[in-house]
């Protein structure tokens, strides 16, 4: 009895499994193990023995099964300690950081630049970047003979051999969605044209794809006024400076006349812009009252309406607004440069704070 005892307690501490364990019960306690045989025995034992036997069998069938039971529970909580130690997390590690997507400064801007002429009033005109020379240059007062009209200014679209349709363009300026809204809506109007434009033109300031918002307002009289407070109000807003100065210089636009083009008081001083201060000035706009011809081809009578027009690239000023020195900004999309330069869309530099970078 003392050898069966020393015999399972023994392998059931050494069983390395709940396998092992199984195996060590079936061969004690099952029906045909050491333990149960040993029970069937006592039958043919002398009653006086059997006794004693019988109690002594059913205390090591309980050691055994305690056994058994201890050993089961002990390797469930190695294999608990085991699964904890290889899945821990140490939760107070810091977070790796995740690259986030910016607004690009160029929707950025015209974002802005759209929400400020709303607050004034301005719809929001869309057209087509494909248009007819009608709306992109006749309807501008832009004659057959004028410098944008030749090959080598404007992206002519390619017809057919044989196809002798008047030209489409890629639109060299906004111009035409206003021309549009002119004969969707008529007079009185006021509506702004965010969108892209394209010109034969690439160099270090250049690129033939840029950005433009157009303005054009027209109502009974209108005046040469009422174009610098809206945008006198506008570089307030745009700059976020109290007071600005505006200097209209007279110029000549096929579209407009009078045509100004129009600066802004500022200084550069260590290569940090302030607007509204300064001795410089800095050119951020054209502008001028709708030319005659261009409200008749927009089907308004110019005997009883007058309107004002203007026009602003926007690359140019997000360039000047977050100071960003270089057009590879820009076209190549490129997030490095973006960051390099200090964009980040949830800590925008101000004009002030962000030219010093
Ligand atoms: C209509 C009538 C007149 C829009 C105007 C300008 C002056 C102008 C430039 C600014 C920088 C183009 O992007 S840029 O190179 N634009 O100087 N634009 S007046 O005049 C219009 C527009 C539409 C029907």
């Amino acid at each position: 009895m003392d050898e069966l005892k020393q015999k399972y307690l023994g392998a059931i501490t050494d069983a390395a499994d709940e396998q092992a364990l199984e195996d060590l019960r079936i061969a004690a306690l099952g029906k045909k193990g050491e333990i149960s045989l040993k029970m069937r025995e006592l039958g043919q034992m002398d009653p006086a023995v059997r006794q004693a036997a019988g109690a002594a069998l059913n205390r090591l069938k309980d050691e055994i099964d305690a056994a058994l039971r201890a050993k089961k529970a002990a390797l469930a909580d190695a294999a608990l300690d085991e699964r904890l130690k290889a899945e821990w997390l140490d939760v107070t590690l810091p977070g790796r950081p995740r690259r986030m997507g910016t607004i690009h400064p160029v929707s950025q801007v015209t974002e802005e630049v759209t929400a400020i002429f709303a607050d004034m009033g301005f719809a929001v005109a869309e057209g087509p970047q494909i248009e007819s020379d009608w709306y992109n240059f006749d309807a501008l007062n832009i004659p057959p003979e004028h410098p944008a009209r030749q090959e080598h200014d404007t992206f002519f679209m390619a017809r057919a051999e044989g196809d002798d349709r008047p030209p489409h363009v890629l639109r060299t300026h906004t111009s035409p969605v206003q021309i549009r809204a002119m004969q969707t809506h008529g007079a009185p109007l006021r509506v702004i044209a965010p969108g892209r434009v394209y010109r034969m033109d690439m160099d270090q300031t250049h690129t033939p794809m840029f950005h433009q918002v157009e303005g054009l307002a027209i109502d009974r009289d209108l005046s040469m006024a009422n174009l610098k407070w809206v945008l006198e109000e506008f570089c307030r807003a745009f700059f976020e400076v109290d007071q600005v100065e505006l200097r209209f210089r007279a110029s000549h636009f096929p579209f407009t006349e009078p045509s100004a083009e129009v600066d802004i008081r500022c200084s550069w001083e260590g290569g940090q812009l302030k607007i509204g201060e300064g001795d410089g000035w800095m050119e951020i706009l054209g502008s001028g009252m709708v030319h005659p011809k261009v409200l008749a081809a927009g089907g308004i009578d110019p005997n009883e309406w007058q309107g004002f027009a203007f026009g602003l690239g926007i690359d140019r000023l997000a360039m000047l607004k977050y100071g960003i020195p270089d057009l590879r900004a820009f076209f190549e999309s490129d997030l490095r440069w973006l960051r390099h330069y200090g964009f980040a869309s949830l800590d925008l530099p101000t004009v002030h704070g962000g030219l010093s970078r």
